[in-house]
């Protein structure tokens, strides 16, 4: 693959929605604040912080929650048409259960939200993105079966606080990051490391959990309300090292078990878990002595609850990886665990241009390969980038070429994907402004704001990729020439 010529003749039709995305952990601090209840993130940064690469946490990240002025004055600048950001249920619900709400917290959520729709920015809210009430988690989180009505209750209490304002909403924000990373490894919490058995049981409640709240909107709320309801996925590409048939199996796999594993159930016309990967895992738990499979199946009513429950297919999108059946890239995975159950391994080439994290490369037209391959495989139904962004190292600054050659490359993909007859609505930059990055603490970098984390009041100051994009966004083109002549930001 060589990375097509630029264009120049094409254009964002003026519906298409440009934002900015968030994550409440991520960004809002005040993580005792007025009531607030405490996460597992909270819990496991503060009982084991030598997990996190420099030992910082979310206990202030960006301060939105004192902040959250200066944010949507961001907003403006960019000249948003929509701005993405979650809800932390600790903060509107401090046990996780719906009989003690927070009302400071809810008064949080309505100012935030006031203020964006005040100067025409579309709220576009995710109910979860990774910040489970720790009192949860002690129950069992995401594995125990009363999960989905858990959710569905927290559900119901968004859309009546703030369904009259909130018209787009997102149930989870990548599945594979929560059952995966949190339940099957220990990269992201609650770090359980249940390799076996920890992703395919948390990905079960988790779709089902989605259905329920979907449908909880679809008969109370969206009669009145209007909204629309979805899930976001993280679908990266990945595509065959070579045209050889092993390697095309390979991807294949590959991509059942990154993605299709929470698509499948949800998007696919049959629903269910996918098909190739539910038999290897049959067959291996078979082999080795497990009195059934390590992956619980559907009943029907379960399978018929769960497909078709969206409005839209979110998908977060960062790079692609090729899957390869030769030895020399051979990886080694637990066993049992969901890479060793899906045989494949991947690996990216040394001239894909690197980013400050680790698994995130500039790879050529991945937008095009992954949405033209969802569009074949589930149809002609709505997508939305939700995420899509580059991370730079803390002392790199605010001249960032290589984020500005990242979104314009993405933002051309995304446009020949488009051409191709790909129904991509809209788009959300990761992220409005540096954040708490996870495991990576502040080590990495994904703002088109830069934030000061020294300074005590989380001052943000604009990079260069926050005027291209603005230019881009103002424009609905993508001009490869332009240069700020400054960088001073105004409102417009
Ligand atoms: C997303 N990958 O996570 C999350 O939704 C954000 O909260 C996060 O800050 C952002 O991307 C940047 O990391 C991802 O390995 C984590 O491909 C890992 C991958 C993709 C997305």
């Amino acid at each position: 693959c060589t990375a097509k010529t630029v264009r120049q003749d094409r254009r964002f039709p003026d519906d298409f929605i440009f934002g900015t995305a968030t994550a409440s952990y991520q960004i809002e601090g005040g993580w005792e604040a007025d009531g607030k209840g405490e996460n597992i993130w909270d819990y496991m940064t503060h009982n084991k912080p030598e997990v996190i690469k420099d030992m910082t946490n979310g206990d202030i990240a960006a301060d939105t929650y004192n902040n959250y002025k200066r944010d949507v004055e961001m907003m403006r600048e960019l000249g948003l048409d929509a701005y993405r950001f979650s809800l932390s249920w600790a903060r509107l619900l401090p046990d996780g259960f719906t009989n003690n709400v927070n009302e400071a917290g809810v008064t949080f959520y309505n100012n935030y939200i006031d203020e964006m729709i005040k100067y025409n920015i579309q709220p576009m809210v995710t109910l979860y993105h990774w910040d489970l009430p720790q009192k949860l988690q002690e129950l069992g989180g995401f594995v125990n079966p009363l999960f989905t009505d858990w959710f569905e209750d927290y559900a119901r209490l968004a859309f009546e606080r703030f369904g009259d304002r909130v018209k787009f909403w997102i149930t989870f924000n990548e599945p594979r990051e929560i059952c995966y990373e949190g339940y099957g490894a220990a990269t992201k919490a609650p770090i359980l490391n249940a390799t076996a058995v920890g992703t395919y049981l948390c990905a079960k409640n988790l779709v089902i959990a989605h259905a329920k709240a979907y449908h909880a909107y679809v008969k109370d709320f969206k009669p009145n309300q209007n909204g629309q309801c979805g899930i976001t996925i993280s679908v990266n590409w990945f595509g065959p090292a070579t045209d050889s048939e092993e390697d095309h199996i390979m991807a294949e796999l590959r991509r059942q078990a990154e993605w299709g594993l929470y698509a499948e159930p949800i998007f696919s016309q049959q629903g269910g878990f996918p098909k190739e990967l539910s038999e290897r895992v049959a067959e291996k738990s078979a082999k080795q002595g497990y009195a059934s499979s390590r992956m619980p199946s559907f009943t029907d009513e379960e399978r018929d609850l769960v497909r078709g429950s969206f409005d839209f297919f979110g998908v977060n999108h960062y790079t692609a990886f090729l899957a390869s059946a030769a030895k020399e890239h051979k990886t080694y995975y637990p066993v049992p665990s969901l890479y060793d159950d899906s045989d494949s391994s991947t690996y990216t080439p040394d001239d894909w241009p690197k980013s400050a994290s680790g698994w995130l490369k500039l790879a050529p037209n991945s937008i095009f390969d992954a949405f033209t391959f969802l569009r074949n495989k589930y149809g002609d139904i709505d997508f939305y980038v939700t995420e899509n962004g580059w991370s730079t190292s803390p002392t790199a600054g605010l001249i960032d070429d290589d984020r500005v050659r990242y979104y314009r490359a993405a933002l051309n993909s995304l446009l020949d994907a488009r051409e191709a007859g790909v129904n991509i609505k809209g788009y959300m930059a990761w992220s409005l402004m540096d954040n708490f990055e996870w495991m990576e603490g502040i080590t990495e970098r994904f703002g088109l704001y830069e934030v000061d984390f020294e300074d005590p009041a989380r001052s943000r100051t604009p990079r260069k990729s926050a005027f291209v994009y603005k230019h881009i966004i103002k424009n609905r083109y993508i001009d490869s020439d332009y240069k700020p002549e400054s960088l001073t930001m105004t409102i417009d």
